[in-house]
């Protein structure tokens, strides 16, 4: 794992169905994510907030709400993860709502391509994040970007990273599923996507679930986890715009990140749909960097 880290505040909810993820990034800030990052012996730069268009909070058009605002909002998120993985840094990108993704991922992507590097993305979310302008039932673009990236999207989001598609889905794999739409199923299964449900971590237990979703990494792998904060039961994490019941437990979710630490190739990570307006005392946020804490190697006991 790289030492050197810098996060990027991406303060928009764009994509989202709910006002506030745009106050995240401050929200992790107020929770001290740099002071105790660096606690943990990291070097940590801010590099404060990308800028783009406000949200006009318009309906959707041609089954795409604000489309030109996320291209505007993606290409900057682009631009800038892949600055800071050519500085060979680790970017943590601070949502902003997880349309973003696109952004992020194309960027690891494309950075991967330039590198000779194998890609491994985890994507720890309450939903699949696959839907299109067809299948959707709401038009919000932050359940889209899983496809996008898979090269089922508009021209001018699936091409951000230069090459379309920007991913191959078997370089997926998602954790914590619990909330797909009808139409989303059937194409999540057209394109085998590799999912690990709640039903599935329910009956084998985190840790069995995390073995198979990090197995076959290598020296060479870069990991990269896209971690929507609707991943976590909303009893622990209240303050995201999608609740969905019935998510990882508070040990789960640690196993999860420990367990991530372990393998030491995390190289990029994205912290989406902290939305500070929904949230209680700002405790999902705290939530939030205790649990980056443990993916960054932070552990009870010295490890063997
Ligand atoms: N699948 C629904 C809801 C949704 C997706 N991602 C979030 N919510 N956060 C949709 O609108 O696509
Ligand atoms: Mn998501
Ligand atoms: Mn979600």
């Amino acid at each position: 794992m790289k030492r050197h880290i810098s996060l990027i505040g991406a303060p928009t909810d764009i994509g989202a169905g709910a006002r506030g993820a745009s106050m995240g990034p401050e929200a992790m800030r107020v929770a001290n994510i740099q002071s105790i990052l660096e606690s943990h012996g990291l070097e940590v730069q801010d590099r404060g907030n990308l800028v783009g268009p406000s949200n006009p909070w318009q309906p959707p058009v041609d089954g795409y709400r604000h489309l030109p605002e996320v291209t505007a909002w993606n290409l900057a998120v682009h631009e800038a993860v892949h600055a800071e993985l050519d500085q060979g840094r680790l970017p943590i990108l601070l949502g902003g709502d997880h349309c973003l993704g696109l952004g992020s991922i194309s960027a690891v992507a494309r950075h991967c391509r330039e590198k000779g590097k194998k890609l491994r993305i985890l994507w720890l979310d309450a939903h699949a994040d696959f839907n299109t302008s067809q299948l959707t039932p709401s038009g919000n673009i932050h359940g889209m970007p899983v496809a996008c990236l898979c090269g089922l999207g508009p021209q001018q989001l699936i091409e951000i990273g230069g090459q379309v598609p920007a991913i191959n889905p078997k370089w997926i794999r998602q954790i914590g599923i619990r909330s797909v739409d009808e139409g989303e199923k059937r194409l999540v299964h057209e394109q085998d996507l590799e999912v690990f449900d709640m039903r599935f971590i329910d009956e084998m237990g985190m840790r069995h679930t995390m073995e198979l979703a990090l197995a076959t990494l290598d020296a060479n792998t870069h990991l990269h986890v896209s971690f929507d904060v609707d991943f976590l039961d909303p009893d622990i994490a209240p303050g995201v715009g999608t609740t969905i019941p019935g998510g990882p437990t508070y040990r789960e979710a640690q196993l999860c990140m420990e367990m991530i630490a372990d393998t030491g190739l995390l190289a990029s990570l994205d912290v989406m749909e902290l939305n500070p307006a929904l949230d209680v005392r700002n405790k999902t946020a705290q939530l939030a960097v205790d649990l980056i804490e443990s993916l960054f190697g932070k552990s009870t006991l010295m490890r063997k």
